[in-house]
């Protein structure tokens, strides 16, 4: 990079500052080179920047266009100005303190007339991307393929009625898994796009179930021809862009992997706006995934609880995100994963300042929500608890019932001639409830 502030002049590289602190571009809980476990924060958490929504979003909505004006969205040609926003990014990913980024094929290079001129267009970034990955040791945590804005997705790609579609997205998809490999990027995406139905009038749910899974193993099969080593993600979404995504959530995930034989080399992107359109919490979304030994990466978001759709928040819910923590820590922490911000700026935030304010809310909230949730893990009390609460399983009749032992027929025995009537005992919400609260507050 020629000037490393070319873009953002105004905006130092930001540094922590500690939880005093009244500086709004500072860290407060995010420490990158704080040591913990011989490791240090910033490898722990693998934050990543999504490059859709923060150097292609441009504040539109349905009802209006977009709002922010970046100085780098001028040049002669589509091209010229897709390098000088990603200079612009790569600035960015350093002066945030983000180790990682993720992008789509579609967000880098500008789309062509054809597949061989928007394969030409996506060679030339991705050259460029290498050598800015280069310079400065940002990594692509993901890549994923942009199947769902073209006009020519609007019935699905992998599920579209029409074989043609399908095999342009093969076309596009094979391309994108070089562009990952390319980039060494850690893993690849596949989230539905416009893969599901908005009437069933005219679906046949079953085939497209069906293609959707062909699909998933071309490109498996793909990814191994290549000597592609990155961890392969599905990103269950309930609804939004059609009326039912098929992978609506992680539980309908791992069973739609496992009727196809590809649980073996998928895990799970896990959204936590997905999480709650889908009526779940984030941590019930990665207690399914970690319960299956398949907790793959995060996208980091929020939704407004008063709205319906996929707002995209940058999440500052501390405790949401320390519930969300310790189920992430007791599985072992991310692996190759990361922590990515699939989040946007509210509209009328349309300053390249409130990007940085944006991002430093997030990653100050995960930082500290890793950090309550080693104590609340530490501290042990609430483990101890559940560990109490099914101690009836650890011996006896009930060890036998874990381990297949037990029949209908000896348990009625033990109920007739021994047990009698089970003891009602506390579920003891509220005490937990408030234990939660001596963590988060004192
Ligand atoms: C859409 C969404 C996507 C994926 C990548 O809701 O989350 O941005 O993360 O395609
Ligand atoms: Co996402």
């Amino acid at each position: 990079m020629k000037n490393p502030s070319a873009h953002f002049p105004r905006i130092p590289r930001i540094t922590y500052a500690g939880p005093g602190s009244k500086n709004p571009l500072a860290f407060r809980h995010y420490n990158p080179t704080e040591m913990i476990d011989g490791r240090s924060l910033k490898s722990h958490l693998r934050f990543s920047v999504a490059y859709w929504h923060s150097f292609r979003g441009t504040g539109t909505d349905p009802f209006g266009p977009g709002t922010v004006q970046r100085s780098w969205e001028s040049g002669k040609d589509a091209l010229s100005i897709a390098k000088t926003r990603m200079d612009a990014a790569f600035e960015f990913f350093q002066k945030i303190e983000s180790p990682f980024w993720c992008c789509h094929d579609r967000d880098i290079a500008p789309e062509g007339k054809t597949l061989a001129e928007s394969n030409r267009n996506l060679d030339k970034i991705v050259a460029h991307a290498k050598s800015l990955q280069k310079a400065t040791g940002v990594k692509l945590l993901w890549g994923t393929a942009n199947l769902f804005s073209n006009p020519r997705y609007m019935c699905g790609a992998a599920t579209n009625p029409d074989a043609h579609v399908f095999a342009y997205a093969a076309a596009q998809v094979k391309k994108a898994i070089e562009m990952t490999k390319e980039l060494g990027g850690e893993g690849y995406v596949f989230w539905g796009g416009r893969e599901g139905y908005e009437t069933l009038l005219n679906t046949n749910l079953k085939r497209e179930q069906d293609h959707l899974a062909a699909f998933l193993h071309l490109a498996l099969d793909y990814a191994k021809s290549i000597g592609f080593k990155g961890q392969f993600l599905i990103e269950p979404k309930p609804k939004e862009p059609t009326k039912h995504q098929y992978d609506f959530d992680v539980a309908s995930g791992v069973a739609f992997l496992r009727t196809y034989g590809l649980e073996k080399d998928f895990k799970f992107n896990i959204e936590t706006n997905h999480a709650t359109l889908a009526g779940h919490t984030f941590q019930h979304e990665i207690e399914v995934a970690t319960s299956q030994g398949m907790l793959g990466s995060i996208d980091a978001n929020a939704g407004d609880p008063l709205l319906g759709w996929d707002t995209d928040q940058f999440n500052t819910d501390v405790k949401e995100v320390t519930l969300a923590m310790v189920a992430i820590l007791k599985a072992g922490g991310l692996g190759k994963g990361g922590i990515n911000f699939d989040a946007k700026l509210r509209r009328p935030s349309m300053d390249a300042e409130d990007l940085f304010h944006a991002h430093i809310g997030g990653m100050d909230t995960f930082a500290l929500g890793f950090k309550l949730a080693r104590h609340i893990i530490a501290d042990g009390r609430l483990g101890q608890f559940l560990t109490q609460r099914y101690s009836s399983y650890d011996s006896g009749f009930g060890r036998e019932i874990e381990t297949g032992k037990a029949t209908f027929k000896s348990l009625e025995k033990l109920v007739l001639t021994k047990l009698g009537e089970p003891k009602l005992r506390s579920g003891k919400q509220e005490y937990l409830e408030n234990l939660l609260n001596t963590y988060l507050h004192g």
